[in-house]
């Protein structure tokens, strides 16, 4: 039987190595992962690492529609950040590629390896500006008050 797809958001990031390319690719090899077939994608933006140390990231969000239930979606989006050569030394290292499972559809998830919604994305102008880019009645205007302060630049 076929799954029924739904829309999930994806928050990317890189800020080590090409971090613009690491973040361009990895959109144009999420579109090309079979069961996923890319909706949207954000502008590119440069911002300033939040809990986080080194250089500027650059972030982007994507809307997909996929038939993966969300630990299995998860699953491709770790399989892509190994491919880019992800490293996991310490929480919120320098990173090569995150990928983030933002939203899935409505549901809330809050297994060991899985919290959806993201439990910090709305505190986050990385994920906040893009995605009020690609789908802003996602968001409400108090979010957008929320991460003013926050630098942010679209590339
Ligand atoms: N995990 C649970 N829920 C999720 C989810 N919704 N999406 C688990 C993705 N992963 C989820 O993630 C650690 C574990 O979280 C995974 O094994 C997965 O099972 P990780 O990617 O290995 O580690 P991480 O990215 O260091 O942790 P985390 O919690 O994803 O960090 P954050 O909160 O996403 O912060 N500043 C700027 N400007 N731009 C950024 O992109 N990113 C971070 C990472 C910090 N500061 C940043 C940026
Ligand atoms: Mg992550």
């Amino acid at each position: 039987m076929q799954r029924e797809s739904v829309t999930a958001y994806v928050g990317i990031g890189a800020n080590l190595g090409d971090a613009l390319l690491a973040v361009r690719q990895a959109i144009e090899d999420l579109g090309h992962v079979p069961g996923v077939h890319l909706l949207k994608a954000s502008s590119l933006y440069r911002t300033a690492p939040i809990d986080s140390s080194g250089p500027d990231y650059i972030n982007a969000v994507v809307a997909v529609q996929t038939t993966f239930c969300a630990p299995d979606l998860l699953a491709r989006l770790q399989a892509l950040e190994s491919g880019a050569g992800r490293e996991r030394p310490y929480r919120n290292a320098p990173r090569t590629l995150d990928l983030d499972l933002l939203l899935y559809g409505d549901a809330r998830i809050a297994s060991a390896d899985l919290t959806v919604p993201h439990p910090r994305m709305w505190e986050r102008a990385f994920v906040v500006m893009p995605l009020t880019e690609i789908a802003p009645w996602i968001v409400a205007p108090q979010a957008l008050l929320r991460v003013r302060d926050q630098r942010i630049e679209i590339v």
